[in-house]
C-alpha cells in the first residue's frame, strides 16, 4: 500500500440524468486498481455554490459542454497528482484548491476538481479492497441513513404549478433500509393510483417524483397524507419533509407564490410555513427562506426550532464559512450536504464534522441532475450522518443509491443499524 501511487488520470464528458454533459474522472494506480467518479449537477443552484465550469459555446450542447473542465483535469490537475499516494486525500484536495487559486473554484471548475477528488478516494478504497463507506469511516461506519424520498416534484424540477420544489416522505418507523425502501415504494405506487383515479398526470419530474397540476401546496400535502394512510402505513411511522427552495421565488424582498397566487413578506411566509408544519406531519423544512434573507431565517427559526429540522441548502451551500455565520446568527438547525456545492471530499467532510460539533444535523444529498454514481450512499454511511436525500423510488439514477444502501446494509449485517432519531 505504501508504495502505491497515482499513475494516470483520465477525464471525459458524459451525460447526466437530464441529458446534460457532466464530468467523469478516472484514476489509475500503480497496483492496477482504478477509481472512477462522475459529478452531479443542480438546477436550483445556490448563489454561493462553487462554480460548475461550462464551455458556454452555444453551438455545442447549447453552451453546457464541459470540455474545458475535462481539459483542466488532463492538462493541469493530472501533472500535479501523478506520482502521489492515493491515500493522501487531503493533500491532493488542498493542492487542487491551491492550483485553482480562487475562493469559488471558478478557475479549474468545481466539477473538474470534484471528479478527481472522488475518483482518488474510490481508487484508494479499491486498492485496499475496502468498500467505500469503510474506507471513509473505518470501523465506525455503521449507521444506515433514513431516506427522505421525494415523491412529488414542483418548483424548477417540474413543469406544474406547485411552488415548493420537493415533497418527501420520511419513514421514521422503518426498522432497516429494506423496510424504508419498501414503505417508500408502497406509498409511491399508492400515490400513483390516487392520481390516476383523479385523472391527474402521473408523469415524473426531474427527481422521479410525480408532477401533477394541483390547486397548490396544501393539495399536494393532502395527497401525500392520503397515500401514506391508504398504503397501509400511518403518519406515526412515515413523516413528511419539504424542500421549499425559497430562493427560487424570492424576488425584490418578497416571496412570490405563483401557484398560490400570493406574495408574502418574510414574516408572512414564516407564518405560512408554521401553519403548514402545525397542520401536517412535517418534520423537516429545507430552504424555507431564501439564501440571502437572514432576517426571514431568524423568524422561521424562532417559530419552528425544536419542532422541525430547518435545513440550510442554498443558505449554507456545504460551505464551512457560511455554516459558521449561520451558527453565529442562530439560524436553521441542520445542513444539506452536497459534494459539488463545495467541490472536494475533504472540505465536505470538514463541513459535516463542523455541523456535528455544533449540534446541527447533516443530511447527505443528491442533485437534481444525477448519474449512476452512488458515492453519496457510501458517504452517508461512512460519516454516520443518519439521513440521506436522494429522490424518488423511480428512475435508476435515484434508485441506484437506494440499491447501494441495501447492499451496504447486507454487508454490515448485525453490525449496522438504521438511524433512529428525528421522530
Ligand atoms: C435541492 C437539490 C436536490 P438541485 O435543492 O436540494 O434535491 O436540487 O440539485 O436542483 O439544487
Ligand atoms: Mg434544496
Amino acid at each position: 500500500m505504501s508504495h502505491t501511487v497515482i499513475e494516470e488520470v483520465k477525464a471525459r464528458q458524459v451525460l447526466d440524468s437530464r441529458g446534460n454533459p457532466t464530468v467523469e474522472a478516472e484514476i489509475f494506480l500503480s497496483d492496477g486498481t482504478i477509481g472512477r467518479a462522475t459529478v452531479p449537477s443542480g438546477a436550483s443552484t445556490g448563489k454561493f455554490e462553487a462554480v460548475e465550469l461550462r464551455d458556454k459555446n452555444d453551438d455545442f450542447y447549447f453552451g453546457k459542454g464541459v470540455l474545458y473542465a475535462v481539459r483542466n483535469i488532463e492538462e493541469k490537475i493530472c501533472p500535479q497528482i501523478i506520482g502521489k499516494s492515493p491515500f493522501a486525500q487531503r493533500t491532493i484536495d488542498n493542492e487542487m484548491i491551491k492550483l485553482d487559486g480562487t475562493p469559488n473554484k471558478s478557475n479549474l471548475g468545481a466539477n473538474a476538481i470534484l471528479a478527481v477528488s472522488l475518483a482518488v478516494a474510490k481508487s484508494a478504497a479499491n486498492s485496499l479492497n475496502l468498500p467505500l463507506y469503510k474506507y471513509l469511516g473505518g470501523i465506525n461506519a455503521y449507521v444506515l441513513p433514513v431516506p427522505m424520498m421525494n415523491i412529488l416534484n414542483g418548483g424548477v424540477h417540474a413543469d406544474n404549478n406547485i411552488d415548493f420544489q420537493e415533497f418527501m416522505i420520511y419513514p421514521v418507523g422503518a426498522k432497516n433500509i429494506k423496510d424504508a425502501v419498501r414503505f417508500g415504494s408502497e406509498i409511491f405506487h399508492t400515490l400513483k393510483g390516487i392520481l390516476k383515479m383523479r385523472d391527474l398526470s402521473t408523469g415524473l419530474g426531474d427527481e422521479g417524483g410525480f408532477a401533477p397540476e394541483l390547486s397548490g401546496v396544501e393539495e399536494a400535502l393532502e395527497l401525500i397524507v392520503a397515500s401514506i394512510n391508504r398504503s397501509g402505513h400511518d403518519t406515526d411511522e412515515v413523516k413528511i419533509c419539504l424542500d421549499v427552495a425559497a430562493s427560487e421565488f424570492y424576488i425584490d424582498g418578497a416571496y412570490h407564490l405563483k401557484g398560490e397566487n400570493k406574495t408574502l413578506k418574510s414574516e408572512e411566509f414564516a407564518e405560512y410555513l408554521t401553519y403548514l408544519a402545525n397542520k401536517y406531519p412535517i418534520v423537516s423544512i429545507e430552504d424555507g427562506m431564501a439564501e440571502e434573507d437572514y432576517y426571514g431565517w431568524e423568524i422561521l427559526t424562532r417559530h419552528l426550532d425544536g419542532k422541525c429540522k430547518l435545513v440550510g441548502d442554498d443558505l449554507f451551500v456545504t460551505n464551512i464559512n457560511r455554516l459558521q455565520e449561520g451558527i453565529k446568527r442562530r439560524i436553521a438547525n441542520s445542513i444539506l450536504i452536497k459534494l459539488n456545492q463545495i467541490g472536494t471530499l475533504s472540505e465536505t467532510l470538514d463541513t459535516i464534522n463542523f455541523a456535528k460539533i455544533h449540534g446541527y444535523d447533516a443530511i447527505v444529498s443528491h442533485r437534481s441532475g444525477e448519474t449512476e454514481d452512488t458515492f453519496i450512499a457510501d458517504l452517508a454511511v461512512g460519516t454516520n450522518c443518519g439521513r440521506i436525500k436522494t429522490g424518488s423510488l423511480a428512475r435508476s439514477e435515484r434508485v441506484a443509491k437506494y440499491n447501494r444502501l441495501v447492499k451496504i446494509e447486507d454487508e454490515l449485517g448485525e453490525g449496522g443499524m438504521i438511524y433512529s432519531g428525528w421522530t
